[in-house]
C-alpha cells in the first residue's frame, strides 16, 4: 500500500486554526485537551482509540487525570498526511461530545 502524500499547506493551516500546533524537530502536530475529570478524559480516549484502530492510524498520546496530550504524524510517510487530518477531525468531534 502506498502512503498518502504529505499534507498541503492549506490543510495544515486549517488544523492550526483548530489549535493543532506544529512540533519542534519533526513533521507532526500536537494538541492538549482538558476535560471535567478522569472519567470524561478516558471516555474521550476510548472513542478515539476505537476510531484509530479502525483506521489503523494511532495517536501518540498521554493522559494525566483530566488532561490528554496528543501528537499526530504518519510514521510510515515520515510526516503529516491525510490520515492525520482525518483523525484530528474525528478527535475534535469526540472532544466536543465529551463533558
Ligand atoms: N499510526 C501512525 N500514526 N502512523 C503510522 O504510520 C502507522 C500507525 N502505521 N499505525 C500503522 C499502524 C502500521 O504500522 C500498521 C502495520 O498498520
Amino acid at each position: 500500500m502506498s502512503e498518502p502524500l504529505l499534507l498541503s499547506s492549506d490543510l495544515r493551516a486549517a488544523l492550526a486554526a483548530l489549535g493543532w500546533a506544529p512540533t519542534a524537530g519533526r513533521d507532526a502536530i500536537r494538541k492538549r485537551f482538558q476535560f471535567a475529570d478522569f472519567n470524561a478524559a478516558f471516555g474521550f480516549m476510548s472513542r478515539v482509540a476505537l476510531k484509530a484502530e479502525q483506521m489503523r492510524h494511532h495517536p501518540e498520546w498521554s493522559n494525566n487525570w483530566n488532561t490528554v496530550e496528543i501528537t499526530l504524524s504518519t510514521h510510515d510517510a515520515g510526516g503529516l498526511t491525510e490520515h492525520d487530518n482525518q483523525l484530528a477531525r474525528f478527535i475534535e468531534k469526540a472532544a466536543r461530545i465529551s463533558p
